[in-house]
């Protein structure tokens, strides 16, 4: 089908493909005591599984689940996990064969290594090295000065960090918030993640996933104002053309402060600090005393001070509508990093307020405020207060349970969910369990973390692995500019797609996804299709941290 006359790329082929199997496995593979499922989309009674010579290695009868809501698809369940053997196999049922998938100790390695080390074919303001980046280089981007938006003739120097997403604007909400699940991922599960190997300049210094972040927090100073205040972005007038970022040679404007990216700023350089202490003390330190400053800016200026883009600006907006939950995360995090009562002090003020105590998301934070009072392990922690988060967690992870058991695909996604970048809701789920079984020292929601998983990787139903570069049937053409822009077939590797979305509103998508498709359905895996098939650094980091914690 050739695509529609308001998109972006005129006069090509869309490049969406069907799945043409009815056997849905999760591409990568199964750990060897995990559990193992492949759904089935045709009637099926008996299943097997078979190795790569075509032996039967497992026998067993496939359970009906019947429709699953948000494909409209009828489900059979083949379940298959007391096969335990390493090795590389085949679901066998209703007269198809599924793709290879393999069981293996290792197995989510290379898939883990391959999202992390998207973070460096994302870096701003730096020319990417063929030694680093193989095929994938570019010249250096956005490197000149910026001037502010408010008045032009002050001009800054804010090279650096990441490219937000297919668009090359750097948002500072947005990057705390992926900043804060690596970090708290390395936190966590730092046998898995130190052990990363990279390939990145900074190899060897510290732990490669330290080096690829600090390349973000080193930008992250740079939009805080000599006060303390943080700036909200910094963009170009408009999105940039589909051109390599060293062509997108437009003037970089930064956009005024706001105190979510004032807070989120605070929360996140103190978290950082307390991560680099015993690796990079003098990097350490200067991020805590820029936490302080902006600390101090934040009790100054209690009211909120909201983004919208002004007049003539056209790039994304991550407003918000309270700063509440913002300022809860800057005093929770300032208070675990140095244990001063001042801050703990303010973190309980803020929680007079309303918001959600598990939001791990960057237009919601307050799940970083409390997982960060349960990690840091002071005395002077108010014990009610512990309980109270322990809680919340515990609960949203038994809610979220009860809505995968009731998917035939064991997403933790209800209708609702499927939005722009729904699998950022899959992989922020997947996190509730992990986090939950972390503090209660358990494996109860292992399994449902696994299924999150399962699902990004290709038990889903539309039957695509969503990152790019991993699985036979992987998404190969994301909403990314450089991707398309460098004229190579095989996308650059690592990259977490947006993924379906009940609602298509790009002109691309809405040309592609029939009306009343089904929310899990709503997927296309083109260029044009911005609210199904872009990427960004905040979808790729919750998928780190499942990925570090299931294996
Ligand atoms: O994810 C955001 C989505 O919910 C909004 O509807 C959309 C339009 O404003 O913006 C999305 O966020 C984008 C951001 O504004 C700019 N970088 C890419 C983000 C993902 O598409
Ligand atoms: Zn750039």
């Amino acid at each position: 089908m050739a695509n529609s006359s308001d998109s972006y790329f005129k006069n090509r082929e869309y490049t969406n493909k069907k799945f043409p199997l009815h056997i849905f496995v999760n591409q990568v593979g199964y750990l060897p005591h995990s559990e193992k499922r492949a759904v089935i989309t045709l009637p099926a009674e008996d299943f097997s599984v078979i190795d790569e010579q075509g032996n039967i290695c497992f026998e067993g009868k496939a359970v009906h689940f019947g429709i699953d809501e948000c494909s409209g698809d009828d489900v059979y369940i083949a379940d298959f996990s007391s096969l335990t053997l390493s090795g590389k196999y085949r679901v066998r049922a209703a007269g198809e064969t599924s793709l290879e998938f393999c069981v293996g100790e290792n197995v989510l390695d290379r898939t883990l290594n391959a999202v992390t080390k998207a973070y460096y074919f994302l870096r701003c303001g730096c020319p990417l090295e063929e030694k680093y980046a193989g095929k994938f280089t570019h010249g250096k981007c956005h490197g000149e000065r910026a001037v502010l938006w408010e008045d032009n003739s002050v001009s800054l120097d804010i090279c650096g960090g990441w490219h937000d997403a297919g668009d090359y604007g750097r948002y500072v909400t947005a990057a705390a918030c992926a900043v804060a699940h690596l970090l708290y991922a390395y936190k966590m599960f730092p046998e898995k993640l130190k052990g990363l190997s990279l390939n990145i300049p900074e190899s060897g210094a510290l732990p490669d996933i330290l080096g690829e972040v600090k390349y973000e927090l080193e930008w992250l100073l740079k939009m805080q104002r000599e006060d303390g205040a943080v700036y909200h972005k910094a963009t170009t007038q408009h999105h940039a053309a589909f051109v390599m970022p060293e062509n997108d040679v437009n003037q970089m404007y930064v956009l005024p402060v706001s105190t979510m990216a004032t807070a989120d700023f605070a929360a996140v350089c103190a978290l950082a600090s307390t991560v680099y202490r015993d690796e990079d003390r003098e990097f350490s330190e200067r991020l805590l005393a820029a936490a302080a400053n902006t600390c101090r800016w934040l009790e100054d200026s209690p009211e909120f001070i909201g983004f919208e883009n002004p007049d003539g600006c056209h790039t994304g907006t991550y407003g918000e509508w309270t700063d509440k939950d913002n300022r809860f995360w800057a005093w929770a995090e300032m208070f675990a990093a140095t244990g001063n009562e001042h801050y703990h002090e303010n973190m309980k003020k803020a929680l007079k307020e309303e918001f959600p105590l598990t939001a791990l998301g960057y237009g919601s934070v307050g799940g970083f405020g409390a997982l960060s009072y349960l990690l840091c392990g002071r005395n002077c922690c108010d014990k009610a207060l512990t309980e109270k988060f322990t809680q919340a967690f515990r609960a949203d992870a038994e809610r979220l349970a009860h809505i995968s058991d009731k998917c035939g695909y064991g997403a933790a996604m209800d209708e609702r969910s499927y939005c722009w970048g729904s699998n950022m809701n899959l992989m922020k789920r997947g996190m509730v369990f992990a986090i939950a079984d972390y503090l209660a020292h358990s494996d109860k929601y292992r399994t449902y973390a696994q299924r999150q998983a399962d699902y990004l990787l290709g038990v889903n139903a539309t039957g695509y692995s969503y990152v790019t570069g991993i699985g036979d049937f992987c998404c190969n053409y994301p909403h990314l500019r450089p991707a398309y822009a460098d004229g190579i077939e095989k996308c650059i590797p690592g990259m977490v797609s947006g993924g379906p979305n009940g609602r298509p509103c790009d002109p691309d998508a809405i040309a592609l996804v029939p009306k009343g498709t089904p929310p899990m359905k709503c997927f296309a895996d083109d260029v044009g299709c911005y609210s199904l098939n872009e990427i960004t650094i905040y979808w790729n980091s919750p998928t780190v941290f499942v990925l570090a914690y299931i294996s």
